[in-house]
């Protein structure tokens, strides 16, 4: 006698034997989708895994071909990095991880990559992943190796101011900081302003690099955001504070107008009482 097929038998059969790198991932995966931040495809995320992770993991891992990489990434060399799949929806990365998400290594020169688990049946890392391993070499560096998530985004707000106003560095983190007490405390160091370049250009990928040398968030224009953290939670709550600053603003002008906000003043208070060190170049002097 046959035995039936049932359906979804693939998806219940993976929850059986979960790796536990998936955690973070799959709960980050459907905030993003919960905010509106992730559109269709839109929006990826990155996780360098620890040595621990990945040693706890070994079984899962598959091999594959070693892939070129847009760009090489020499402080990168041997890192494991946790991916969200090219076309993928966030959406759908906790029905199916395997699917959506998957486990790359890079080469010991940081020039290629191999695929050690997901992307099934067929895929690969996201199209923005040059950017991402860029700021991941520049963070791990700046950060004496303690930042591990790279998340990027379609947060409406902050897309739209840069849609409404003209903007550069200064001009969009006095604005966020002015906004909302919250900003200078999170983000002292500002959010820089990266004008419009193609998404998964090599272009892109060094302006964002460059960006994050002094700063962990980037707003592309008529695009989205990139931030990074120590962790998931760290990359999402700056995205988190940034965009509901920047719906601060926009309810405001649509209530009529911004009449009054936060002085310099007051900023340097609110630097002084959380011990935050504001970025001076865009706290300036005056008003
Ligand atoms: O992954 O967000 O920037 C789709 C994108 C490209
Ligand atoms: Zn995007």
């Amino acid at each position: 006698m046959n035995v039936p097929r049932i359906a979804g038998h693939d998806a219940i059969k993976m929850t059986t034997s979960t790796p536990t790198f998936l955690h973070d991932i799959v709960k980050t995966s459907r905030d993003m989708w919960s905010k509106g931040w992730a559109e269709a495809n839109a929006g990826n995320i990155s996780l360098r895994l620890t040595p621990e992770i990945v040693e706890a993991n070994t079984a899962f891992f598959r091999t594959s071909e070693w892939v070129a990489l847009q760009r090489s990434v020499p402080s990168l060399g041997g890192e494991v990095f946790l991916v969200t799949g090219t076309g993928r929806y966030l959406r759908n990365v906790e029905l199916f991880p395997e699917k959506n998400v998957g486990v790359i290594e890079i080469d010991d020169a940081g020039k290629t990559y191999r695929v050690l688990w997901g992307y099934k049946p067929a895929g690969a890392p996201t199209s923005e992943l040059g950017p991402h391993l860029g700021v991941h070499a520049v963070r791990k560096a700046k950060s004496d190796n303690a930042e591990r998530a790279v998340i990027h985004t379609h947060a409406p707000n902050i897309v739209a101011l840069s849609n409404a106003l003209d903007l550069d560095t200064r001009i969009l983190t006095r604005l966020l900081w002015r906004i909302h007490a919250e900003c200078i405390v999170v983000f002292p160091e500002g959010v820089e302003f990266i004008p419009w370049l193609l998404p998964g250009s090599v272009d892109i990928a060094e302006a964002t690099a460059r960006a994050l040398e002094k700063r962990r968030v980037a707003v592309w224009q008529f695009h989205g955001i990139l931030a990074a953290g120590r962790n998931l939670d760290a990359a999402f709550g700056l995205i988190d504070t940034v965009e509901k600053a920047a719906a601060i603003y926009v309810r405001a002008v649509a209530a009529g107008g911004v009449k009054n906000q936060l002085s310099v003043a007051q900023l340097r208070d609110l630097a002084a009482r959380f011990h935050v060190q504001p970025d001076e170049t865009i706290l300036g002097e005056s008003t």
